[in-house]
């Protein structure tokens, strides 16, 4: 069978760059455009694929980027529209692939479109946006709460309406059943996908409709406590409507009028069985929804076994899964699992079936930075101080090498560096045959080399003390990959004419399927 025509976005693997910490080069100590130009070789030699950039738009920055003042140009701290250009250009030489980040659920509220909205009530774009009458008591439209914690609502003096805002009161929501708001939107995908840029990470894709009416949300009992406030609610009113799905598969119809399989990865927080309704169906596709089932997962083979496969048990027929260890938003792998476990989530990530995305400087091991308090940057912390919501953790700029701050800036870095950057920086584990970014680029290689990483069926085998095992099979090729979730040695019962293609760890493993603490190694399956 020949596999030659999939879409590259399934056999390749993602990279997120978080770029006001990738690179600086003009010392204001915030990474920039140039700054991922300059860094782009480095990129093709680790062997990822494509690269998604965090919002480079236009922006206040209250919530780093995610608040957009114009969705069709670039924030002058990140660069102008020929940096844009220049970068696609040679993202593309290299033969890889460029994604953005585009934010429909709302805008800044400095954008020209919610100026105008809330100059009158009957401004033509009053309706682009979600405007609501106070309650007879004067009270807000209902109880939703925002993702940054207090009410959803804000009052709007001048113009003597609420309107609603799920993430900060700068961040109105749009009113995507306002068929002009939508049609403007669409006009940004055609701006963006006309300039060549190859797809999207969707922000909050499951938000972007509220129900008619905005009902109360129902209260929700067993309150999950990291998460915050606003999950004290079950979100049935505010979030996963029905046309949700229908406007998913206009973005999608708008893509596949380009060439090149652009890609709209939707970014969805929400359980498998509705998380899968967004893949859409064969006859009116939509995205390909992130996964973000090992980002809460806990740590052990049972429990990773388990959900590997609950996903494949709902993931609809057609339906390419996607694979993710963290984000800009929640702990890096290294500080969840422990830096020697993430050699082990590395080979996971890479050897899954479906799409892998890999956040910038897990591949070095960065850690979560601790933040002094002085130092905090992002909404959530200050809102919520102490309770262990701050994203800036997971924000810290990339170490380089070990010349002045991590030869991320000549500046002061907007956030500080990982505490051992003098040695953990790329230059460093370049250079060391045991290091995680070596790792990482004999898994991307190994990936790469066989097709049966990239597009194999997969089949999970029972767990045998601690050790996840599943094969991975293509064309009368099979790979076995063992990995001992564990920090004791383990025994695994290899089936004859195993040999070891790959180990986490940096001398050869045993050959008789025993596991050294936390290691993994994939196999490769020989004919007899
Ligand atoms: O994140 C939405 C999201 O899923 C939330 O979990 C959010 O990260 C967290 O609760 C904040 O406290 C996306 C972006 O990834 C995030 O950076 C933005 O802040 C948010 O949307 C609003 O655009």
């Amino acid at each position: 069978m020949s596999h030659d025509r999939e879409p590259w976005w399934k056999t390749g693997v993602v990279y997120q760059v978080y770029p006001r910490s990738f690179q600086d080069t003009t010392g204001d100590g915030i990474g920039d455009l140039p700054g991922v130009l300059a860094r782009l070789d480095y990129l093709k030699d680790l062997g990822i694929d494509a690269l998604w950039l965090s919002p480079i738009f236009p922006s206040p920055m209250a919530d780093f980027g995610y608040d957009v003042a114009d969705y069709c140009n670039v924030d002058p701290r990140f660069g102008t529209l020929a940096d844009i250009d220049r970068l696609i250009a040679a993202v593309h030489e290299r033969g890889m692939r460029l994604l953005l980040d585009f934010v429909p659920n709302h805008s800044s509220d400095q954008h020209q479109w919610f100026k105008e909205s809330r100059s009158s009530r009957d401004n033509p774009k009053r309706d682009w946006y979600i405007w609501h009458d106070a309650r007879p008591d004067g009270g807000v439209p209902n109880n939703w709460i925002s993702d940054f914690g207090g009410s959803s609502w804000e009052w709007d003096a001048a113009t003597g309406q609420y309107y609603l805002h799920a993430f900060l009161k700068e961040q109105p929501d749009l009113n995507w059943r306002n068929p002009d708001l939508r049609a403007a939107m669409m006009d940004v995908l055609r701006f963006w996908f006309d300039r060549g840029v190859d797809g999207f990470r969707i922000d909050v894709l499951w938000h972007i409709v509220k129900a008619e009416g905005f009902p109360d949300n129902p209260r929700k009992l067993d309150h999950v406590q990291r998460m915050g406030e606003m999950f004290d609610q079950l979100q049935v009113y505010n979030t996963n409507q029905p046309e949700a799905h229908e406007i998913s598969a206009e973005m999608r119809e708008l893509a596949d009028g380009y060439t090149g399989d652009r890609v709209l990865i939707g970014e969805i927080y929400l359980p498998f069985e509705d998380l899968v309704k967004y893949y859409g169906t064969p006859e009116r596709p939509e995205v390909l929804p992130f996964n973000f089932g090992l980002i809460n997962v806990e740590w052990s083979a049972e429990a990773v076994h388990a959900l590997i496969a609950e996903y494949d048990a709902v993931l609809p027929p057609g339906g390419w899964p996607n694979w993710v260890l963290g984000n800009h938003d929640r702990p890096r792998i290294a500080h969840r699992v422990g830096e020697a476990q993430a050699r082990v989530a590395a080979m996971l990530l890479l050897t899954l079936r479906g799409t892998p995305t890999v956040y910038y400087g897990d591949e070095i091991g960065l850690p979560d930075v601790t933040i002094p308090p002085d130092r905090v940057m992002d909404p959530a912390e200050l809102r919520n101080p102490g309770k262990g919501v701050g994203r800036d953790p997971v924000r810290s700029p990339m170490p380089w090498d070990a010349s002045a701050h991590g030869g991320f800036t000549n500046g002061e870095p907007w956030l500080p560096m990982n505490p051992d950057w003098p040695t953990r920086n790329v230059a460093v584990e370049a250079d060391q045959d045991g290091s995680m970014l070596t790792l990482h680029k004999r898994l991307l290689a190994l990936r790469r080399a066989h097709r049966t990483l990239q597009l194999g069926d997969i089949h999970l085998k029972p767990v045998q003390g601690g050790v996840l095992a599943y094969e991975r099979r293509l064309d009368g090729e099979t790979l076995l990959v063992t990995l001992n979730l564990t920090a004791e040695p383990a025994l695994y019962a290899l089936p004859a004419l195993s040999r070891a293609l790959l180990s986490t760890l940096p001398d050869d493993p045993a050959t008789d399927g025993s596991l050294r603490a936390n290691e993994g190694v994939v196999w490769v399956l020989e004919r007899g």
